[in-house]
């Protein structure tokens, strides 16, 4: 695990790969480092306690590939009871505002009573390590919060990728009852789309200036955000915030949302006054409302696990084709090949496919 996790104790125990034994559910909290079987897990999270939750979230984080099929039994166990979320996801520029946002937002919709979860993807976060510290400070009244569970980013160097423990995550904060999950990514690179990718909802947080509103055409993010929210409206920054977002609305106009019925609305706030966060919300639940009545939010979210699943697909197969010695000297010659410009890439791709293909059914043969 990470030192960062390490921090907030949330380490996965060593032994949480072993096939659990058969218990029966207790309603007794779980001491906080016993070692915990599947059922432990299952029935610590399906009833929302807090120590099981943040140890099952680590392990599915976990980086050790022994850990792998106990996380994945876990997911497979709580399916039934995920879904019943509203997903947010939540984009920016570094120091847009998001984590203040989510904060603003958070405690207001935990003080109607919601259970918020907040999960963060944030590919950097292991070579900064700061703002999962920063986070907790920026969320601190929300983290306090009894009806909301904040979770940092984990560190980048989990198998799949950030962005897969983060979805991974969600499911099984839904499972332990949280009925809106807040997803802040930073607004660089496929976190973002990937974050697009399992949010019912994604708002994009901006700020005036700087170029900025350019910028965020630039990287195609308008193709992806249902919303557009220009932060920091307040004090001196007001007028230049609104004039931002009327620039924002013209592009917008240029493109076409995925979705017909829907004009990206775009609109200003303060995270910091609280002025235009609850509207937001409420534009967002009547969005997700909507989308769920005409049943379009299970289509969506069935489209989702479809691309998901062959996303999954392709990275299984991609390990499966480097995983051997035999394979991977297959691939280091058609690299040679090419390299050499002794047979064209097509041909080369083609010839070491077969060959590894050949190479996985003689093994399989050999494990009968
Ligand atoms: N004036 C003003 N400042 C704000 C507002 N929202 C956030 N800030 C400030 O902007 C800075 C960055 O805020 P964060 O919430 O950490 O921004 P972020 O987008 O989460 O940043 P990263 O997670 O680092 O990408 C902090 O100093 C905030 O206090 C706002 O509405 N008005
Ligand atoms: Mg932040």
């Amino acid at each position: 695990m990470t030192n960062s996790s390490d921090k907030f104790g949330l380490s996965v125990d060593k032994a949480a790969g072993a096939m659990p034994p058969a218990s029966v559910a207790s309603n007794k909290p779980i001491a906080k480092r016993r070692v915990l079987t599947l059922d432990d897990y299952e029935h610590g999270v399906v009833r929302a306690d807090r120590a099981v939750l943040g140890r099952a979230l680590s392990l599915i984080e976990s980086v050790n590939p022994e850990h792998e099929p106990l996380a994945r039994e876990l997911l497979a166990r709580v399916l039934k009871k995920t879904g019943g979320s509203i997903r947010v996801g939540i984009t920016g520029v570094p120091g847009a505002g998001k984590s203040t946002f989510i904060e603003r937002l958070g405690v207001t919709l935990a003080d109607r009573g919601h259970k918020v979860a907040v999960l963060a993807v944030d590919p950097s976060s292991n070579i900064s390590g700061g703002s999962i510290l920063g986070d907790r400070t920026r969320m601190a009244r929300l983290s306090a919060h009894p009806n909301a569970f904040i979770r940092p980013s984990p560190s980048s160097g989990a198998l799949g990728g950030v962005a897969r423990k983060t979805r991974e995550s969600m499911l099984l904060c839904e499972a332990a009852g949280f009925d809106v999950v807040l997803i802040e990514t930073v607004g660089v690179g496929q976190s973002e789309t990937q974050v697009a990718e399992m949010s019912d909802f994604f708002l994009a947080i901006m700020i005036a200036g700087a170029g900025d509103e350019l910028q965020g055409i630039k990287r195609g993010i308008l193709e992806l955000v249902d919303m557009i929210a220009v932060n920091k409206a307040d004090g001196d920054n007001e007028r230049r915030a609104k004039l931002a977002a009327s620039e924002y609305a013209a592009a917008v106009r240029l493109f076409q949302h995925r979705d017909p019925n829907w004009s990206v609305p775009v609109t200003t706030c303060s995270a910091v006054s609280g002025v235009g966060v609850v509207e937001i919300w409420d534009r967002i639940r009547q969005r997700v409302d909507t989308l769920r009545s005409s049943g379009r939010l299970a289509e969506l979210r069935r489209t989702q696990d479809l691309r998901w699943m062959h996303a999954l697909l392709e990275e299984h197969l991609h390990r499966r084709l480097t995983e051997s010695p035999e394979a991977r000297a297959i691939l280091a010659e058609a690299e040679h090949e090419v390299q050499n410009a002794s047979v064209p890439p097509v041909v080369a791709a083609e010839r070491a496919a077969e060959a590894v293909l050949r190479e996985i059914a003689i093994r399989l043969q050999a494990s009968k």
